[in-house]
């Protein structure tokens, strides 16, 4: 017989939250458990880095809680007990340790949520579920919020959330610092030429076992990884660093340059802390006060634009983004406004397309498991949406190929921001653009294969025709979405000749996407 044991609380793979009052307070009669499974490997395609940091963190983090005199049970992969999913390890275990209480944290996506649910009902002990104590708040904050209202905005979340934690207010509680909510329009900077990107902050670790043991369980997966040197932050101490250096290297610049793109480089300004927030090593909170601490104390070197830029991503986009999936799901995830069906291209997989901007968004995520915000949008999503690729095919794509990707905050910007698959519920209108943003915000169009001034024609950048089809194939539409009228009246009085060589164009690189 096996120690027994009280109480059995889990931890899921992104619960590594050692700031959770579950550990403030040892227990010897409470055993954790965390466990490496089949279910969570193999819902998606996942990346091999994106397994490995889950993994690698996981285990940290184990060894943290052991540290600190926690009853820790962790089960890996080849473990010779694993059942390979949640449910059916917490029976075993339950029956194993004579458990007479399970426990878990709220989880962040609605499939795993379910899943709980239905073991707690087929438990015949206690239960009892904690919130994870990680967002700004609740689950169904945002729903109650716009009870009633047809548009469930950003920005009034955004500013009502800023004023309910007193982030970056004057000293009356009311007024935003400054006077000013919002520095958007300052943030749309392409880089000057000649600016110097600072490298990013490496956390190396030794991923061999792991990548070996997934080898072993034939799990499949996509990407690159050099095992041995796998460059992943994975404890709360180096979350805490590269915080730190986002801080003193790269916050100066972080709003002004949050949607240029170069192929010189993959990280720009931006922060990549999304991967240790998202496992919950560090806290929005934290973050976000951190950051505005460190610019309270620098305004000489960083201003306003920048810090304000970054906060609203967080405290705004981030907790928006996580109430509406709690607000929509699960009807959210078979939303297809414009009834898209196409396939992905193949390149999406490789990276192998004479697409420049599509070949570097895409090999770089295929190297690092990372792209910023607006290659995400605005290359990679913008194309499978001039395309109509199905939003499915899309999702598991964003949701298996990402280091961050978690379905609460993957689906909502896939299918919502990039998609507008939902009709309108998370964007005031579909991201989609010519050739022509894609240059100004980026040098991909110098020197690439296609003519980013053709239309049609040899070599004629396929953004461009595919740009007036998507207008032209989805006119009714988008006769509803005020933002976007002017481009479709464009369409409409363009002349016919020219209309029917862009039609067929477009046509003809739809009938061959794996070739572009
Ligand atoms: P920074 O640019 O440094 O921004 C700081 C932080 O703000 C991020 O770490 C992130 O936590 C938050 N943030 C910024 N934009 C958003 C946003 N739109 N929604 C939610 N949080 C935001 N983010 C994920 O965490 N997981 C995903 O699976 C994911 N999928 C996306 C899919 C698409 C199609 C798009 C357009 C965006 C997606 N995002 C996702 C949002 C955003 O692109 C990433 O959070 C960001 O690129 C992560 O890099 P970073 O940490 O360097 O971000
Ligand atoms: C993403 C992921 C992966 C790849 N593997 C595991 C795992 O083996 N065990 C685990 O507890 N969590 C894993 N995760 C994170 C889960 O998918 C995540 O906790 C749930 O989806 C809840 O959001």
């Amino acid at each position: 017989m096996s120690k027994t044991y009280q109480k059995l609380r889990l931890i899921l793979g992104d619960q590594l939250n050692s700031q959770h009052s579950w550990f403030q307070q040892k227990d010897v009669n409470t055993l954790y458990v965390m466990m490496e499974v089949l279910s969570e490997t193999n819902y998606v395609r996942h990346h091999i880095q994106k397994i490995s940091g889950f993994f690698l963190a996981m285990r940290s983090f184990t060894a943290h809680l052991k540290t600190n005199g926690h009853e820790v049970l962790y089960w890996e992969l080849d473990h010779k007990e694993n059942e390979q999913n949640f449910a059916d390890n917490i029976k075993k275990i339950v029956a194993q340790y004579d458990i007479q209480q399970f426990e878990y944290q709220l989880p962040d996506e609605y499939r795993v949520d379910q899943h709980l649910i239905n073991l707690c009902q087929s438990l015949a002990i206690p239960t009892k579920a904690y919130d994870s104590e990680h967002f700004l708040v609740e689950r169904d904050y945002l729903q109650r919020l716009f009870k009633g209202k047809k548009r469930y905005l950003m920005e009034t979340f955004y500013r009502k959330i800023r004023h309910q934690h007193q982030i970056m207010m004057e000293k009356d509680g009311e007024t935003p610092l400054t006077g000013q909510w919002n520095y958007d329009k300052d943030n749309r900077n392409k880089y000057p030429k000649n600016i110097t990107i600072p490298s990013h902050q490496p956390f190396i670790h030794d991923a061999t076992e792991i990548v070996n043991l997934l080898n072993t369980k034939s799990v499949a997966t996509i990407g690159n990884i050099n095992p041995q040197h796998f460059d992943c932050p994975v404890t709360r101490e180096e979350a805490l660093t590269l915080l730190n250096h986002f801080n003193e290297v790269r916050l100066k610049h972080f709003g002004d340059y949050q949607d240029a793109m170069s192929d010189q480089h993959w990280l720009g300004f931006h922060s990549r802390l999304s991967f240790v927030m998202n496992v919950k090593l560090i806290s929005p909170l934290e973050v976000v006060q951190s950051t505005v601490n460190y610019w309270l104390e620098h305004q000489d070197e960083v201003d306003i634009a920048q810090v304000e830029g970054f906060v609203r991503q967080i405290i705004g986009w981030r907790e928006y983004m996580r109430g509406i999936y709690w607000a929509k799901m699960p009807e959210y995830a078979s939303l297809n406004y414009f009834d898209h069906k196409a396939k992905l291209p193949d390149f999406y997989w490789t990276g192998k397309t004479k697409m420049k901007c599509l070949s570097h968004a895409i090999q770089q995520s295929l190297d690092y498991a990372y792209a910023h915000h607006i290659q995400r949008l605005m290359i990679t999503g913008n194309f499978s949406l001039l395309l109509g690729v199905h939003p499915d095919e899309i999702d598991a794509w964003y949701l298996g190929i990402y280091m961050d990707a978690l379905e609460w905050v993957e689906i909502t910007n896939t299918r919502g921001m990039s998609q507008y698959a939902d009709g309108g519920i998370v964007g005031t209108k579909p991201y989609v653009s010519s050739a022509n943003y894609v240059d100004k915000m980026s040098d991909y169009c110098q020197n690439c294969y296609y003519d980013k001034k053709k239309r049609h024609g040899d070599r004629a950048c396929p953004f461009n025709s595919l740009y007036w089809d998507f207008y032209d194939r989805n006119g009714g539409k988008l006769t509803k979405i005020p933002r976007i009228n002017m481009m479709l009246a464009t369409w409409n009085k363009m002349d016919s000749a020219e209309r029917e060589a862009i039609l067929r164009q477009a046509a003809q690189y739809k009938d061959n996407a794996d070739e572009l």
